[in-house]
Formats: C-alpha cells, sequence, structure tokens
C-alpha cells in the first residue's frame, strides 16, 4: 500500500476531488498553505494499492493545470533594504506537487 500526498491549487481541487470519487479512490483533504507564496492550497491525502498508483499520477495529471502566479514583494521590516525587489515577479506553480510514500501498516476500525 502507498499514501500519496498531493499539494495542488485550490482551483484545481474540486475538479481533483469529483474525478477522484468517481474513480473511487479514497481521499482526504486538508488546507494548507504554501510556504513560498503564502497562498491556500490544498493537500490530498490518498491511501492506495501500489498497482492503482500509476492511474492514479495519471488522474492527478489530468485534472490539475500549471498557472503563472504573480509574487508580490515583501517590504523589509528593518531587514537588508539591498536585497529587496520592488516588482512583482511570475513563477510558474503546479500542476501538482505529488510525493509517493510506502506504507507499513493500514488499519480502519
Ligand atoms: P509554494 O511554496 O507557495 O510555491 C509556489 C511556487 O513558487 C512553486 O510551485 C515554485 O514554482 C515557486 N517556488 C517555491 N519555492 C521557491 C523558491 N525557493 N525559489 C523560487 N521559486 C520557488 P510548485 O513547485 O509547483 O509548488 C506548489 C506548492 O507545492 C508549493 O507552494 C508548496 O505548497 C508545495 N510544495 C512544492 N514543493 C514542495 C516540497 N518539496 N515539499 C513540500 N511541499 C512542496
Amino acid at each position: 500500500m502507498k499514501m500519496v500526498i498531493a499539494v495542488v491549487q485550490d482551483q484545481d481541487s474540486n475538479r481533483l476531488s469529483n474525478a477522484l470519487t468517481k474513480a473511487e479512490f479514497r481521499a482526504t483533504k486538508l488546507a494548507s498553505t504554501g510556504g513560498f507564496l503564502r497562498a491556500g492550497n490544498t493537500t490530498f491525502l490518498i491511501g492506495t494499492d501500489d498497482d492503482r498508483v500509476p492511474p492514479l499520477l495519471n488522474l492527478i495529471r489530468d485534472n490539475c493545470r500549471a498557472r503563472d502566479q504573480l509574487v508580490a514583494p515583501v517590504s523589509p521590516m528593518g531587514g537588508n533594504a539591498d536585497a529587496y525587489i520592488p516588482y512583482p515577479v511570475e513563477v510558474e506553480v503546479g500542476g501538482a506537487t505529488v510525493f509517493v510514500l510506502p506504507i507499513e501498516q493500514f488499519h480502519h476500525f
């Protein structure tokens, strides 16, 4: 068994949720915040059998799009003004950031 952890953009979260349910994957959604953009995103925890990992990765890939997002500059509060970039920077976020972890035990009581 594997635990698949997928960090996706909020805009893709409903579509992915529906696709997971339709394909009979069980999932838990957590509201999360990206450490870099400090904007909301959604983290899915999906426990599944090893042989269902490849179709699950395809399903995540098909339902999550990469988007460009502007990072607003944070003004230095008593920090080093030399490193301050006073204009927005564009970064590409997602499709999805996915981790696949081995599960030692699974219990469902
Ligand atoms: P954030 O940390 O808010 O990052 C959003 C996007 O900003 C990233 O997209 C990447 O394009 C850029 N970025 C992040 N850190 C950067 C840095 N130090 N320098 C330059 N650009 C940087 P993604 O890579 O697609 O990541 C989307 C979200 O997935 C992340 O949101 C974070 O919540 C999660 N994530 C990504 N890599 C992770 C990791 N290794 N561990 C845990 N969570 C991760």
